[in-house]
C-alpha cells in the first residue's frame, strides 16, 4: 500500500509541478489536489498529468469546511501550497490573503486533528523572515513580516506551531525563496518580463532595481519537499534556498540577452511599498537530509525563458489579466 496525498493549490505554479513530480513516485497510491482555481490557479498547469489514474482533481477552498472536510478523509500526507501568494495584490487588497492564507490554514488544522494525516507539510517563505541585508538568517530567526502578503505566511506558521503543541498535528513548515520555472503566472518577475520583452514593451523595474532574491528552480524545491514529507521531524521549520542570489536588474538583463533584447526596454518605476531588500536563508538543516540543489542556475533560467518565450500565445489571455492588475490605478 503507497501513500495518499492531499496537495493543495495543486494548479497554481508550485503546487502543479510538485503534483507532476509526485506522479511518477512509485510509492504513491493516490494524489488529490484541492484548489478554488483563483485568477492564479489553471487546469492548464496540470497539463499531461489530469488524466493519470493517480489524481483525482477537486474544485473546492481551503477555508471551507465541507471542501476541505472531503478532501482530508484517508490522507496520509497533507501539502499545503494554497495560497494568495502575490505581494503587490496584498498591497492593493489583503482581505483575501487573511482569509485564505490565515483562515484557511486554520480550518486544514483544524480538520487534520480528526482525519489524523501523518504528516501535514505547511508550504511558508523566506518572506516571513523580512529584510536580510547581510548573511543568511536560519529558521530560529525572528519573524518579521513587511507585507500583508509574508504577515499573513507569518500568522499561518504560528498556527501551525499552536496546533502542534496544542494538539498534536503533526506539522513540518517548509519556508522556500523564489522560486523559478514552468507555470508560473505571470504576474510574477520572471514571466512577467518575458510577456513584455516579446511584446517589446518596457519592463519596470521597481525602485533601483538592485533588490536581492536567492533564485531557486522549482523542481529542486519540489525534491526537497518531498524529502521533508519522506524524512523530515514534526515540529521542524526547514528554510530552502539555492544560494543564488542576484539583483533583479542582473536577472532581467540575462532575462533580455536570452531573448534577443534591447536592454533599453529596461525601465526604473516607482518603488514597491515595503519593498524587502534582500531575501537570504540558510538551508543547511535540510541539507543535513540530503538535499541540494541540482539546477545549474544559468542553465535552468535559460530553458525556463525559452520555455515562456515558445509558449506566449498560450499564455496570452493570464499575462493580459496581469497587465490589467497592474494598470488599475492602485495598484
Ligand atoms: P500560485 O499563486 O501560483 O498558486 C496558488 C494556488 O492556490 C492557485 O492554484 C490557487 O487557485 C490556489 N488557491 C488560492 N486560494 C485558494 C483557496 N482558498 N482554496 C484552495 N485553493 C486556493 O502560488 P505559488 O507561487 O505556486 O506558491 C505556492 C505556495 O508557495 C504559496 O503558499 C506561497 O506562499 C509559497 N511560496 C511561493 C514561492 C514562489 O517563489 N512562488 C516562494 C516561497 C513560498
Ligand atoms: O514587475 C516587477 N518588477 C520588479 O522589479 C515585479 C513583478 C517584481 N519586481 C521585483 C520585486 C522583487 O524584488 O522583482 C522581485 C521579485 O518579485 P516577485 O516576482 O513579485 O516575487 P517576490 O515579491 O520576491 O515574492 C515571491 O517569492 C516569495 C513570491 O511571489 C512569493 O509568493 C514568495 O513567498
Amino acid at each position: 500500500m503507497g501513500y495518499n496525498v492531499l496537495i493543495t493549490g495543486g494548479a497554481g505554479f508550485i503546487g502543479s509541478n510538485f503534483a507532476r513530480m509526485l506522479v511518477g513516485e512509485s510509492d504513491i497510491e493516490h494524489i488529490k489536489i484541492l484548489d478554488k482555481l483563483t485568477y492564479a490557479g489553471s487546469l492548464d498547469n496540470l497539463e499531461n498529468i489530469l488524466d493519470n489514474p493517480k489524481i483525482e482533481f477537486i474544485r473546492g477552498d481551503i477555508a471551507d469546511p465541507d471542501d476541505a472536510g472531503r478532501a482530508m478523509q484517508n490522507i496520509d500526507w497533507v501539502i499545503n501550497f494554497a495560497a494568495e501568494s502575490h505581494v503587490d495584490r496584498s498591497l492593493t487588497d489583503a482581505s483575501q490573503f487573511i482569509r485564505t492564507n490565515i483562515e484557511g490554514v486554520r480550518n486544514l488544522l483544524e480538520i487534520a486533528r480528526d482525519t489524523k494525516p501523518k504528516k501535514f507539510l505547511q508550504i511558508s517563505t523566506d518572506e516571513v523572515y523580512g529584510p536580510v541585508l547581510s548573511g543568511a538568517t536560519d529558521e530560529t530567526a525572528r519573524l518579521k513580516p513587511s507585507s500583508p502578503y509574508s504577515a499573513s505566511k507569518a500568522a499561518a506558521d504560528m498556527l501551525c506551531n499552536a496546533y502542534l503543541v496544542s494538539f498534536g498535528v503533526p506539522v513540518i513548515i517548509a519556508r522556500s525563496a523564489n522560486n523559478y520555472g514552468a507555470y508560473q503566472y505571470p504576474e510574477k518577475l520572471i514571466p512577467r518580463f518575458v510577456a513584455l520583452a516579446m511584446q517589446n514593451k518596457e519592463l519596470p523595474l521597481y525602485g533601483d532595481g538592485r533588490y536581492v532574491r536567492d533564485w531557486l528552480f522549482v523542481e529542486d524545491n519540489c525534491r526537497a519537499l518531498l524529502l521533508l514529507l519522506r524524512k523530515g521531524e514534526i515540529g521542524e521549520i526547514y528554510n530552502i534556498g539555492a544560494s543564488e542570489l542576484h539583483e533583479n536588474i542582473e536577472v532581467a538583463k540575462i532575462l533580455l540577452d536570452i531573448l534577443e533584447k534591447p536592454q533599453k526596454l529596461l525601465t526604473n518605476v516607482e518603488d514597491r511599498l515595503g519593498h524587502d531588500r534582500r531575501y537570504c536563508v540558510d538551508w543547511s538543516e535540510i541539507e543535513k537530509l540530503g538535499w541540494k540543489p541540482k539546477a545549474h542556475f544559468h542553465e535552468q533560467f535559460e530553458k525556463t525563458i525559452l520555455w515562456y518565450r515558445d509558449r506566449i500565445e498560450w499564455w496570452n489571455h493570464k499575462t493580459k489579466e496581469a497587465e490589467n492588475f497592474y494598470c488599475k490605478p492602485s495598484a
